[in-house]
Protein backbone atom coordinates (compact mmCIF):
# COMPACT_ATOMS: atom_id res chain seq x y z
CA UNK A 1 0.00 0.00 0.00
CA UNK A 2 1.73 3.56 -0.78
CA UNK A 3 0.95 6.13 1.66
CA UNK A 4 0.89 9.98 0.18
CA UNK A 5 3.52 10.78 2.52
CA UNK A 6 6.15 8.47 1.02
CA UNK A 7 8.92 8.99 -1.13
CA UNK A 8 8.09 6.96 -4.54
CA UNK A 9 9.43 6.83 -7.17
CA UNK A 10 7.06 7.36 -10.39
CA UNK A 11 6.94 8.68 -14.01
CA UNK A 12 7.34 12.24 -13.97
CA UNK A 13 4.65 14.18 -14.47
CA UNK A 14 5.12 17.20 -16.36
CA UNK A 15 5.67 15.61 -19.22
CA UNK A 16 3.52 16.68 -21.84
CA UNK A 17 0.52 15.40 -23.45
CA UNK A 18 1.86 15.60 -26.60
CA UNK A 19 4.55 12.24 -24.90
CA UNK A 20 1.86 10.38 -24.43
CA UNK A 21 -1.02 10.68 -27.08
CA UNK A 22 -0.21 8.36 -29.57
CA UNK A 23 -3.52 8.15 -31.42
CA UNK A 24 -2.32 9.95 -34.53
CA UNK A 25 1.29 10.00 -36.60
CA UNK A 26 0.42 13.26 -37.63
CA UNK A 27 1.13 14.18 -33.47
CA UNK A 28 4.81 16.19 -33.75
CA UNK A 29 6.83 14.20 -30.27
CA UNK A 30 9.54 16.09 -30.30
CA UNK A 31 7.92 19.29 -29.86
CA UNK A 32 5.47 20.65 -27.34
CA UNK A 33 2.80 21.36 -30.19
CA UNK A 34 -0.07 19.34 -29.67
CA UNK A 35 -1.71 18.50 -32.89
CA UNK A 36 -5.13 17.61 -32.57
CA UNK A 37 -6.93 14.57 -34.49
CA UNK A 38 -8.63 15.03 -37.59
CA UNK A 39 -12.16 15.16 -37.06
CA UNK A 40 -15.16 13.33 -38.48
CA UNK A 41 -18.26 15.13 -39.58
CA UNK A 42 -20.41 15.25 -36.37
CA UNK A 43 -23.91 16.24 -36.18
CA UNK A 44 -23.65 20.14 -35.07
CA UNK A 45 -24.92 20.66 -31.11
CA UNK A 46 -26.42 23.73 -30.67
CA UNK A 47 -26.64 24.41 -27.01
CA UNK A 48 -30.54 25.15 -25.48
CA UNK A 49 -30.87 28.34 -24.49
CA UNK A 50 -30.38 29.91 -20.38
CA UNK A 51 -33.45 30.14 -17.92
CA UNK A 52 -34.99 33.06 -17.61
CA UNK A 53 -35.84 32.62 -13.85
CA UNK A 54 -34.15 34.26 -11.81
CA UNK A 55 -32.81 31.69 -9.44
CA UNK A 56 -30.52 31.68 -6.08
CA UNK A 57 -27.48 31.35 -7.13
CA UNK A 58 -24.15 29.93 -5.64
CA UNK A 59 -21.23 32.91 -5.27
CA UNK A 60 -18.42 30.95 -6.44
CA UNK A 61 -14.76 31.81 -7.79
CA UNK A 62 -13.84 31.55 -10.89
CA UNK A 63 -9.88 30.67 -11.43
CA UNK A 64 -8.15 31.96 -14.84
CA UNK A 65 -6.04 28.86 -15.88
CA UNK A 66 -4.91 30.84 -18.95
CA UNK A 67 -2.72 32.87 -16.15
CA UNK A 68 -1.37 29.38 -14.63
CA UNK A 69 2.18 29.82 -17.16
CA UNK A 70 2.40 33.41 -16.24
CA UNK A 71 4.76 34.78 -13.80
CA UNK A 72 3.24 34.47 -10.72
CA UNK A 73 0.25 32.99 -12.20
CA UNK A 74 0.13 29.76 -10.16
CA UNK A 75 0.50 31.76 -6.66
CA UNK A 76 -2.09 34.24 -7.74
CA UNK A 77 -4.78 31.26 -8.53
CA UNK A 78 -3.46 29.48 -5.38
CA UNK A 79 -4.37 32.08 -3.08
CA UNK A 80 -8.18 32.23 -4.96
CA UNK A 81 -8.52 28.98 -4.58
CA UNK A 82 -7.53 28.75 -1.11
CA UNK A 83 -10.39 30.77 -0.20
CA UNK A 84 -12.62 28.91 -1.92
CA UNK A 85 -12.14 25.26 -1.11
CA UNK A 86 -12.32 25.56 2.87
CA UNK A 87 -15.20 27.13 2.84
CA UNK A 88 -17.40 25.26 -0.45
CA UNK A 89 -15.67 22.84 -2.57
CA UNK A 90 -17.19 24.31 -5.70
CA UNK A 91 -15.46 26.73 -7.97
CA UNK A 92 -15.00 27.17 -11.96
CA UNK A 93 -12.22 27.69 -14.22
CA UNK A 94 -12.03 29.64 -17.49
CA UNK A 95 -9.56 29.40 -20.52
CA UNK A 96 -8.83 25.64 -19.93
CA UNK A 97 -7.72 25.24 -23.73
CA UNK A 98 -10.39 23.31 -25.12
CA UNK A 99 -12.26 25.28 -27.49
CA UNK A 100 -16.11 25.91 -27.51
CA UNK A 101 -16.51 23.91 -30.88
CA UNK A 102 -14.76 20.63 -29.28
CA UNK A 103 -16.71 21.03 -26.30
CA UNK A 104 -19.66 20.92 -28.04
CA UNK A 105 -18.67 18.27 -30.27
CA UNK A 106 -18.54 15.64 -27.16
CA UNK A 107 -21.90 16.44 -26.66
CA UNK A 108 -22.83 15.76 -29.73
CA UNK A 109 -21.06 12.61 -29.45
CA UNK A 110 -22.75 11.87 -26.07
CA UNK A 111 -26.33 12.50 -27.49
CA UNK A 112 -25.05 9.77 -30.15
CA UNK A 113 -24.18 6.96 -27.83
CA UNK A 114 -27.70 7.70 -25.76
CA UNK A 115 -29.90 7.97 -28.90
CA UNK A 116 -28.47 4.10 -30.10
CA UNK A 117 -31.15 1.67 -29.30
CA UNK A 118 -31.77 0.10 -25.81
CA UNK A 119 -30.15 -3.46 -26.70
CA UNK A 120 -27.25 -1.92 -28.29
CA UNK A 121 -26.22 0.40 -25.32
CA UNK A 122 -27.05 -2.63 -22.68
CA UNK A 123 -23.80 -4.88 -23.84
CA UNK A 124 -21.59 -2.14 -22.61
CA UNK A 125 -22.78 -2.42 -19.52
CA UNK A 126 -20.64 -1.49 -16.71
CA UNK A 127 -20.49 -3.97 -13.79
CA UNK A 128 -22.38 -1.77 -11.52
CA UNK A 129 -23.23 -4.17 -8.66
CA UNK A 130 -19.56 -5.21 -8.40
CA UNK A 131 -18.50 -0.96 -7.85
CA UNK A 132 -17.72 -1.01 -11.78
CA UNK A 133 -18.55 2.40 -13.14
CA UNK A 134 -16.65 1.82 -16.72
CA UNK A 135 -19.20 1.43 -19.37
CA UNK A 136 -22.93 1.82 -19.39
CA UNK A 137 -25.62 2.67 -16.55
CA UNK A 138 -28.78 1.79 -18.28
CA UNK A 139 -31.98 4.11 -17.31
CA UNK A 140 -33.69 3.54 -14.50
CA UNK A 141 -31.23 0.62 -12.18
CA UNK A 142 -31.88 2.29 -8.95
CA UNK A 143 -35.19 2.94 -7.16
CA UNK A 144 -35.36 6.56 -6.04
CA UNK A 145 -38.68 6.22 -4.24
CA UNK A 146 -41.15 3.24 -4.16
CA UNK A 147 -42.43 3.06 -7.71
CA UNK A 148 -40.05 5.75 -9.13
CA UNK A 149 -36.71 4.78 -10.89
CA UNK A 150 -33.42 7.10 -11.45
CA UNK A 151 -33.32 9.14 -14.61
CA UNK A 152 -30.15 8.92 -15.84
CA UNK A 153 -27.95 7.03 -18.53
CA UNK A 154 -24.32 7.43 -17.91
CA UNK A 155 -21.33 6.33 -20.13
CA UNK A 156 -18.44 6.41 -18.69
CA UNK A 157 -15.20 6.11 -20.54
CA UNK A 158 -11.81 4.75 -18.59
CA UNK A 159 -8.37 5.80 -19.25
CA UNK A 160 -6.93 5.16 -22.55
CA UNK A 161 -4.57 2.86 -20.99
CA UNK A 162 -4.00 -1.50 -21.78
CA UNK A 163 -5.25 -2.16 -18.51
CA UNK A 164 -8.28 -0.21 -19.17
CA UNK A 165 -9.47 -1.83 -22.84
CA UNK A 166 -12.84 -3.04 -23.25
CA UNK A 167 -15.80 -3.26 -25.79
CA UNK A 168 -17.68 0.63 -26.88
CA UNK A 169 -20.27 0.77 -29.14
CA UNK A 170 -19.37 1.86 -32.99
CA UNK A 171 -20.19 5.65 -32.44
CA UNK A 172 -17.18 5.59 -29.79
CA UNK A 173 -15.15 3.61 -31.92
CA UNK A 174 -15.26 6.05 -34.92
CA UNK A 175 -14.35 8.73 -32.77
CA UNK A 176 -11.73 7.66 -30.73
CA UNK A 177 -8.92 9.32 -31.55
CA UNK A 178 -10.66 12.54 -31.17
CA UNK A 179 -12.39 11.32 -27.44
CA UNK A 180 -9.27 9.92 -26.46
CA UNK A 181 -7.37 13.76 -27.58
CA UNK A 182 -9.94 15.52 -25.66
CA UNK A 183 -9.83 12.99 -22.10
CA UNK A 184 -6.29 12.91 -21.91
CA UNK A 185 -6.15 16.89 -22.63
CA UNK A 186 -8.55 17.06 -19.32
CA UNK A 187 -5.96 15.01 -17.43
CA UNK A 188 -2.84 15.89 -19.23
CA UNK A 189 -3.02 19.76 -19.19
CA UNK A 190 -5.86 20.86 -16.94
CA UNK A 191 -6.12 18.60 -13.75
CA UNK A 192 -2.39 18.10 -13.37
CA UNK A 193 -2.82 22.10 -13.13
CA UNK A 194 -5.14 21.82 -10.49
CA UNK A 195 -3.43 19.11 -8.52
CA UNK A 196 -0.65 21.63 -8.72
CA UNK A 197 -2.60 24.49 -7.49
CA UNK A 198 -3.80 22.34 -4.58
CA UNK A 199 -0.39 21.27 -3.87
CA UNK A 200 0.80 25.14 -3.59
CA UNK A 201 -2.37 25.59 -1.42
CA UNK A 202 -1.12 23.20 1.11
CA UNK A 203 2.53 24.25 0.67
CA UNK A 204 3.51 21.23 -0.28
CA UNK A 205 6.07 20.45 -3.32
CA UNK A 206 3.96 20.99 -7.13
CA UNK A 207 4.09 17.60 -7.99
CA UNK A 208 2.77 16.02 -4.38
CA UNK A 209 -1.04 15.38 -5.95
CA UNK A 210 0.54 14.30 -9.18
CA UNK A 211 2.39 10.98 -7.62
CA UNK A 212 -0.71 9.38 -7.05
CA UNK A 213 -2.46 10.40 -10.18
CA UNK A 214 -0.59 8.80 -12.64
CA UNK A 215 -2.23 8.30 -15.97
CA UNK A 216 -0.29 5.23 -16.11
CA UNK A 217 -1.49 3.90 -12.66
CA UNK A 218 -4.28 2.12 -11.89
CA UNK A 219 -7.39 4.06 -11.15
CA UNK A 220 -10.94 4.89 -11.85
CA UNK A 221 -10.29 7.57 -13.70
CA UNK A 222 -13.24 8.41 -16.52
CA UNK A 223 -14.66 10.70 -18.72
CA UNK A 224 -18.37 10.11 -18.81
CA UNK A 225 -21.72 11.03 -20.99
CA UNK A 226 -24.60 11.38 -19.27
CA UNK A 227 -28.26 12.24 -19.66
CA UNK A 228 -31.32 12.86 -17.19
CA UNK A 229 -34.14 12.39 -18.97
CA UNK A 230 -36.84 15.06 -18.82
CA UNK A 231 -39.62 13.76 -15.84
CA UNK A 232 -43.38 14.83 -15.89
CA UNK A 233 -44.90 17.02 -13.67
CA UNK A 234 -46.41 14.26 -11.64
CA UNK A 235 -42.86 12.56 -11.11
CA UNK A 236 -41.42 15.73 -10.18
CA UNK A 237 -44.30 16.85 -7.72
CA UNK A 238 -44.02 13.06 -6.05
CA UNK A 239 -39.81 13.42 -5.92
CA UNK A 240 -40.33 16.95 -4.42
CA UNK A 241 -38.23 17.98 -7.27
CA UNK A 242 -35.34 16.25 -6.52
CA UNK A 243 -33.60 13.94 -9.12
CA UNK A 244 -30.09 13.24 -7.60
CA UNK A 245 -30.39 13.64 -3.58
CA UNK A 246 -27.57 15.71 -2.07
CA UNK A 247 -24.41 13.72 -2.01
CA UNK A 248 -20.67 14.12 -2.38
CA UNK A 249 -18.45 12.21 -5.25
CA UNK A 250 -16.15 9.47 -4.31
CA UNK A 251 -12.80 10.62 -5.68
CA UNK A 252 -10.23 13.78 -5.62
CA UNK A 253 -11.98 16.13 -8.57
CA UNK A 254 -15.11 16.11 -10.61
CA UNK A 255 -15.36 18.41 -13.48
CA UNK A 256 -18.36 18.95 -15.56
CA UNK A 257 -18.38 20.82 -18.62
CA UNK A 258 -20.89 23.61 -18.81
CA UNK A 259 -24.04 23.16 -19.88
CA UNK A 260 -26.94 25.53 -19.79
CA UNK A 261 -29.73 23.59 -18.25
CA UNK A 262 -30.05 24.54 -14.32
CA UNK A 263 -30.46 22.31 -11.97
CA UNK A 264 -27.09 21.24 -9.98
CA UNK A 265 -27.35 22.55 -6.71
CA UNK A 266 -24.83 22.96 -4.17
CA UNK A 267 -25.29 22.85 -0.29
CA UNK A 268 -23.66 25.84 1.55
CA UNK A 269 -21.45 25.48 4.64
CA UNK A 270 -25.25 27.11 6.34
CA UNK A 271 -26.95 23.94 4.74
CA UNK A 272 -28.82 26.26 1.80
CA UNK A 273 -29.25 24.93 -1.31
CA UNK A 274 -27.60 27.37 -4.06
CA UNK A 275 -27.95 26.85 -7.71
CA UNK A 276 -24.61 26.36 -9.98
CA UNK A 277 -24.48 28.79 -12.51
CA UNK A 278 -23.53 27.49 -15.62
CA UNK A 279 -21.30 29.99 -16.94
CA UNK A 280 -20.04 30.32 -20.93
CA UNK A 281 -16.97 28.35 -21.92
CA UNK A 282 -16.69 27.27 -17.98
CA UNK A 283 -15.79 23.72 -16.32
CA UNK A 284 -17.63 23.84 -12.58
CA UNK A 285 -15.15 21.62 -10.59
CA UNK A 286 -15.70 20.01 -7.37
CA UNK A 287 -13.74 18.40 -4.25
CA UNK A 288 -14.49 14.94 -3.89
CA UNK A 289 -13.80 12.59 -0.89
CA UNK A 290 -10.33 11.56 -1.14
CA UNK A 291 -9.05 14.92 -1.10
CA UNK A 292 -11.55 15.57 2.08
CA UNK A 293 -9.73 12.36 3.66
CA UNK A 294 -6.30 13.32 2.93
CA UNK A 295 -6.58 16.56 3.84
CA UNK A 296 -8.33 15.88 7.41
CA UNK A 297 -11.16 17.62 6.40
CA UNK A 298 -9.54 20.79 5.25
CA UNK A 299 -10.51 20.65 1.65
CA UNK A 300 -14.13 19.94 1.47
CA UNK A 301 -15.75 17.34 -0.28
CA UNK A 302 -18.67 19.55 -1.23
CA UNK A 303 -22.49 18.74 -0.95
CA UNK A 304 -24.25 18.90 -4.46
CA UNK A 305 -27.68 17.42 -5.65
CA UNK A 306 -29.74 16.96 -9.14
CA UNK A 307 -33.13 18.84 -9.27
CA UNK A 308 -35.65 19.41 -11.48
CA UNK A 309 -35.42 22.47 -13.93
CA UNK A 310 -36.57 25.85 -13.40
CA UNK A 311 -40.09 25.46 -16.15
CA UNK A 312 -38.75 27.14 -19.22
CA UNK A 313 -36.17 24.08 -19.36
CA UNK A 314 -38.77 21.34 -17.63
CA UNK A 315 -39.06 20.14 -21.19
CA UNK A 316 -35.50 19.23 -22.09
CA UNK A 317 -33.28 16.04 -21.79
CA UNK A 318 -29.88 17.10 -19.26
CA UNK A 319 -26.98 15.97 -21.18
CA UNK A 320 -23.46 16.52 -19.52
CA UNK A 321 -19.83 15.82 -20.04
CA UNK A 322 -17.82 15.03 -17.20
CA UNK A 323 -14.42 14.10 -15.64
CA UNK A 324 -13.90 12.13 -12.85
CA UNK A 325 -10.36 12.42 -11.23
CA UNK A 326 -9.34 9.53 -8.39
CA UNK A 327 -6.18 8.98 -6.72
CA UNK A 328 -4.34 5.35 -7.43
CA UNK A 329 -6.12 2.61 -5.98
CA UNK A 330 -3.75 1.89 -3.27
CA UNK A 331 -3.28 5.49 -2.10
CA UNK A 332 -4.61 4.96 1.80
CA UNK A 333 -7.08 7.67 2.69
CA UNK A 334 -5.33 9.07 5.82
CA UNK A 335 -4.05 12.86 6.18
CA UNK A 336 -1.46 13.95 4.73
CA UNK A 337 1.47 16.25 6.52
CA UNK A 338 1.50 19.96 5.57
CA UNK A 339 2.52 22.58 7.43
CA UNK A 340 -1.23 24.41 6.59
CA UNK A 341 -2.94 21.71 8.13
CA UNK A 342 -1.06 21.66 10.97
CA UNK A 343 -1.17 25.66 10.45
CA UNK A 344 -5.37 25.40 10.87
CA UNK A 345 -4.98 22.83 13.28
CA UNK A 346 -6.18 20.05 11.04
CA UNK A 347 -3.47 17.34 11.85
CA UNK A 348 -5.52 17.17 15.66
CA UNK A 349 -8.60 15.74 14.69
CA UNK A 350 -7.27 12.86 13.07
CA UNK A 351 -10.28 9.93 12.64
CA UNK A 352 -8.33 6.85 12.49
CA UNK A 353 -11.89 5.24 10.94
CA UNK A 354 -10.10 5.40 6.96
CA UNK A 355 -6.60 4.12 8.45
CA UNK A 356 -5.89 0.84 6.21
CA UNK A 357 -8.96 2.07 3.82
CA UNK A 358 -7.43 2.46 0.26
CA UNK A 359 -8.94 5.10 -2.79
CA UNK A 360 -9.55 1.90 -4.61
CA UNK A 361 -11.81 0.21 -1.91
CA UNK A 362 -13.57 3.60 -1.29
CA UNK A 363 -14.96 4.07 -4.93
CA UNK A 364 -15.89 0.76 -5.69
CA UNK A 365 -17.85 0.49 -2.07
CA UNK A 366 -19.52 3.74 -2.73
CA UNK A 367 -20.57 2.61 -6.83
CA UNK A 368 -21.82 -0.93 -5.67
CA UNK A 369 -23.89 1.03 -2.78
CA UNK A 370 -25.13 3.78 -5.12
CA UNK A 371 -26.75 0.91 -6.93
CA UNK A 372 -29.00 -1.10 -3.94
CA UNK A 373 -29.09 2.31 -2.04
CA UNK A 374 -32.45 3.37 -1.05
CA UNK A 375 -32.86 7.12 -0.06
CA UNK A 376 -31.67 6.41 3.24
CA UNK A 377 -29.98 9.56 4.75
CA UNK A 378 -26.76 7.66 6.02
CA UNK A 379 -25.26 4.63 4.75
CA UNK A 380 -22.17 2.82 5.84
CA UNK A 381 -19.95 2.29 2.84
CA UNK A 382 -16.54 0.06 4.07
CA UNK A 383 -15.02 -0.46 6.91
CA UNK A 384 -17.45 1.49 9.62
CA UNK A 385 -16.68 4.73 6.95
CA UNK A 386 -19.98 6.23 6.36
CA UNK A 387 -21.49 8.73 3.65
CA UNK A 388 -24.34 11.02 4.19
CA UNK A 389 -27.35 11.99 1.74
CA UNK A 390 -29.49 14.85 1.99
CA UNK A 391 -32.63 15.94 0.36
O1 LIG B 1 -25.09 16.47 -13.63
C1 LIG B 1 -24.66 17.22 -12.77
O2 LIG B 1 -24.73 18.46 -12.87
C2 LIG B 1 -24.00 16.64 -11.54
C3 LIG B 1 -23.71 15.18 -11.64
C4 LIG B 1 -23.28 14.59 -10.35
O3 LIG B 1 -23.39 15.12 -9.29
C5 LIG B 1 -22.62 13.27 -10.38
O4 LIG B 1 -22.71 12.57 -11.39
O5 LIG B 1 -22.02 12.89 -9.36
FE1 LIG C 1 -21.96 14.27 -7.92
Amino acid sequence: MLRYNEKIDCVPWDFRLVDVLQCRSSITMATETITRPESLSIPKWSQVPETKHDLDWADLVTLDLGKFDTPGGKEELAAQLFDAVNRIGFFYITNFGLTQDEVDRQFSLCKQVFDLPADEKIKYRADLENGGYNGYKPLGTREVKPGIRDNTEIYNIPKFTAQYEREHPAVVKQHWDEIQHFAKYIHFEIVRKLLVLFAIVLELPEDFFLKNHRYEGKSDCHFRYMKYHRRTPKENTQLDNVWVKGHTDFGSLTLLFRQPVAALQVRTPEGEWKYVKPYPESITVNIADALQFLTNGFLKSSIHRVIAPPPDQAHIDRHGVLYFVRPEDDTELVPIKSPVLERLGYDKALDQATVGLTAGEWVRARVAKNVSRQGKEEESIIKGVKAKYYD
